[in-house]
């Protein structure tokens, strides 16, 4: 079974003002598409045909730069596209946020250490926060299309929140301007999802 690129649960315009439609029509079906397809051409006739996207991510030889790009880009897409809806639906309650309270002291300094992460991950890259098994969550970034679950590539543990932070998540209504991207997406994160993420991976 080849991957799929994965249908988002809303319209191209649902982010908007934060995320602009035309900037999401682009992200999803050129560039993730472009992730997908690739992972395909990449893993055909070997041993990591069949396999999930965590197996191969999670037992990745990171010199195969083909399946390290497009695998995480077609993982890192899919989480990202999931873990956003339109403004005000979902608030983090309950286990996550007491957990994101123990690590940081409050949700704005959460907020101060993701964003931190976001805007100072030179170049292209992605923001994390991460869970570990216990349940203990910590943020961090990669560069390019690395995650979390890489062997060795920083965090460990299992992404359940992650930005984008490469130019083509931004650029066309933001140009320079990630830090005031990064602000906006505070405003459209699916807190639900990111919530079963946690309770699925602690
Ligand atoms: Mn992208």
């Amino acid at each position: 079974m080849a991957f799929e690129l994965p249908k988002l649960g809303y319209t191209y315009d649902a982010l908007e003002p934060h995320i602009d439609t035309r900037t999401m029509e682009i992200h999803h079906s050129k560039h993730h598409n472009g992730y997908t397809s690739k992972l395909n051409d990449a893993i055909a006739g070997t041993d990591l045909e069949g396999k999930s996207i965590e197996d191969i991510l999670t037992s990745l030889d990171l010199s195969n730069a083909a399946v390290r790009n497009n695998g995480g880009g077609f993982y890192n897409h899919s989480l990202f596209w999931s873990v956003m809806n339109p403004e005000g639906k979902g608030r983090l309650s309950g286990e996550l946020k007491e957990a994101i309270i123990a690590a940081f002291g409050d949700m704005d300094a959460f907020k101060d250490a993701f964003s931190k992460a976001a805007a100072t991950r030179f170049g292209s890259g992605w923001a994390w926060l991460c869970v570990h098994k216990g349940g203990k969550v910590e943020v961090c970034s990669t560069p390019n299309q690395d995650n979390p679950l890489m062997p060795g590539v920083g965090c460990g543990g299992t992404p359940i929140l992650g930005l984008d932070v490469w130019e083509h998540a931004y650029y066309l209504n933001y140009q320079n301007r990630r830090p005031d991207y990064i602000n906006a997406f505070f405003n459209v994160i699916n807190w639900n999802e990111v919530e079963a993420r946690y309770a699925n991976a602690k």
